[in-house]
């Protein structure tokens, strides 16, 4: 078992339905640590650095048009094996298959708007972290 730490957006829908503290205590419940944490409007460069593997892909307009409509929260968390325990407690990416008691499944509907972003991989993660919160300095 390895710390890892993770990076998770709280997507602009979590953030209009006023979503951000119960889906963040999820997190805590799990006993995974907020160690860094910031809101932000995403342009549309860093749409398309985030989800540069999305870009060719027919729901990239979409999504991007999504992302930008208003203001995310991004965290990153850390613990035990976080990358791999923090996906499974968002879920599948369409919250109409999303089982219970993940977040998409206790919380959305939705391909798109699906609340929760978070890294797929731990090469992911050091990716993400890096690119919204390129001044994180660990303190271990
Ligand atoms: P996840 O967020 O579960 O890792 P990805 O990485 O496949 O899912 O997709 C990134 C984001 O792109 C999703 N969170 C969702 O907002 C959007 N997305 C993915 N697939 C679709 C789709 N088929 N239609 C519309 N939006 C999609």
């Amino acid at each position: 078992m390895t710390i890892q730490r993770t990076l998770i957006l709280l997507k602009p829908d979590a953030v209009e339905r006023q979503l951000v503290g119960r889906i963040l205590s999820r997190f805590e419940q799990k006993g995974l640590k907020i160690i860094d944490l910031r809101s932000l409007r995403f342009t549309q460069e860093l749409a398309r650095q985030h989800y540069a593997e999305h870009i060719a892909k027919p729901f990239y307009a979409g999504l991007e048009q999504y992302i930008m409509s208003g203001r995310v929260v991004a965290a990153i968390l850390e613990g035990c094996e976080a990358v791999e325990v923090v996906r499974r407690l968002i879920g599948p990416t369409n919250g109409v298959e999303a089982p219970p008691g993940t977040i998409r499944g206790d919380f959305s509907l939705s391909t798109q708007q699906n609340l929760v972003h978070a890294s797929d991989s731990p090469a992911a993660a050091e990716r993400e972290i890096n690119i919204f919160f390129p001044n994180f300095q660990p303190e271990n």
